[in-house]
């Protein structure tokens, strides 16, 4: 099979002509309306970009190029990116190609760990993580190729060299930040030859002598990788790319919003939460203890983090993807055993505040299923990751590869600059005046 390069070289013009000719047929169609409701509601709902990765259904969860996540869970973290860009599975040349693309770029220069060792001891780790990216801006090949002067059909090319570049080296960066921020200073370097995922787990440096751990790093890297377009990290990576800033600008501020407590910050509160509850019912807390200790959280004007969504409106594969892995590889958990008990306890919990906000003339809490981040710090917690502030680095690594990819679809077909049209108050109230 050819590389990810030549696939991709033959599938780029016809992609981009497969929706110039549909444009040209069907542009002036209508997909979607907006109400007063979603122009304050951050636009849910509304219809008005294109993800051609992935797709979420509230029924489903996601759905990679086709593929539901659970009947692709045994992907490691490179054939997910090849699929993501290409909708088709690496053989195993290709597979191996890309590791060795991974192994020569993964190189990080010496600029970036000083400039972490120079950051104040409390910089949250997420803020280490997009600092070291946004350094690393002056070697975008992007830049270069633009400055020198490119045509429009060329620009996915150097934005796959970039995103290969950062992607090579974001788990080198990411396993240093543990390793400096939670361990001394001593780095691990990239093994080369062995695969992304057991050297993500590998440079991490946590003791992992049945190799399951290394196991649980392909299934995260691969659970994280993408979450289609209009989520906050994705959404911010695209409307940035979008007026040309290279992967590195682009890549950075997509996981500034993940950094975000309603959005990928949520499994460092998750845990935080669950373990919160250990302490104070000293241990696996009862049924009764958790539905006592969630009302107080809710009650208290807080959100039960790991629990709801934008879209999902059924139980997030990605929770019950881990909650598998932890079924199978650590049952006897306290952690795990305590997130298993509030999965019993918490949906119900919210259906009955939903009631009473209802009743309160509130919103409803649209889902009470929980989401990815409501097991995954278990896992990893489990494993001697205790330092939940770097949970959204994990995430992070693997969230590139969705947000990378849909970066290179989108210079493939020569995406427009993103210009949503905003209207005032005054405007909306005008306009509604005389509206049904
Ligand atoms: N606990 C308490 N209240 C909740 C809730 C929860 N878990 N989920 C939703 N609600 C509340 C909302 O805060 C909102 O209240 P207001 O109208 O008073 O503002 C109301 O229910 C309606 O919200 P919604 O329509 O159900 O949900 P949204 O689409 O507005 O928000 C969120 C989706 C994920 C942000 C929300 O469910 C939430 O805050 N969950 C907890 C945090 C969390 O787990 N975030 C991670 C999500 C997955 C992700 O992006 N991971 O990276």
């Amino acid at each position: 099979m050819a590389t990810l390069q030549e696939v991709l070289q033959e599938q780029i013009p016809k992609y981009r002509d497969g929706i110039k000719k549909l444009l040209r047929e069907h542009g002036d169609k209508v997909i979607s309306q907006v109400t007063v409701a979603q122009a304050y509601g951050g636009m849910r709902g509304v219809k008005g970009m294109i993800c051609d990765t992935s797709v979420v259904g509230p029924d489903t969860g996601l759905i990679v190029r086709g593929r539901p996540l659970l009947e692709i869970k045994e992907l490691w973290p490179e054939e997910i990116f090849f699929l993501l860009l290409t909708g088709e599975l690496p053989d195993a040349d290709a597979k191996a190609a890309l590791q060795q693309e991974f192994d020569r770029r993964s190189q990080v220069p010496e600029y970036v760990w000083d400039l972490l060792r120079a950051m104040p001891p409390d910089s949250h780790p997420m803020c280490m993580l997009d600092t070291a990216i946004l350094v690393m801006e002056r070697e975008s090949i992007f830049r270069e190729w633009y400055h020198k002067g490119m045509k429009k059909e060329d620009y996915w090319v150097p934005t796959l060299d970039d995103a290969l570049n950062i992607l090579a080296r974001l788990p080198v960066i990411a396993a240093g930040i543990y390793r400096m921020r939670y361990k001394g200073s001593s780095l691990i370097h990239w093994t080369h030859g062995l695969d992304f995922g057991a050297n993500f787990a590998n440079m991490l440096g946590l003791p992992d002598p049945t190799g399951s751990f290394a196991k649980l790093m392909r299934l995260y890297l691969n659970f994280h990788a993408d979450h289609e377009g209009g989520n906050v990290s994705a959404n911010t990576c695209h409307t940035v790319g979008s007026s040309l800033s290279d992967a590195y600008y682009s890549i950075s501020a997509g996981l500034n919003g993940l950094a975000g407590p309603l959005h990928g910050l949520a499994n460092q509160e998750c845990l935080g939460w669950i373990l919160e509850t250990i302490e104070k019912f000293d241990g696996v807390p009862s049924e009764e203890q958790l539905r006592e200790y969630a009302f107080k959280t809710l009650n208290s004007g807080q959100v039960i983090p790991g629990y709801g969504h934008a879209v999902l409106r059924v139980t997030d594969p990605r929770f019950t993807g881990f909650h598998d892995f932890g079924v199978d590889h650590l049952p006897n958990d306290p952690v795990f055993k305590t997130v298993e008990r509030v999965f019993k306890v918490v949906p119900k919990v919210l259906e009955e505040f939903s009631a009473e906000r209802v009743k309160a003339g509130k919103n409803p809490i649209a889902n009470v299923w929980p989401n990815v981040d409501a097991g995954s710090g278990a896992l990893l917690y489990h494993y001697g990751m205790t330092e939940f502030p770097y949970y959204t680095v994990v995430f992070s690594v693997s969230r590139a590869m969705g947000m990378l990819a849909q970066l290179i679809l989108n210079r493939g077909l020569g995406t427009a600059i993103t210009r949503p049209k905003s209207v005032s108050t005054e405007w909306i109230k005008k306009t509604v005046k005389d509206m049904k």
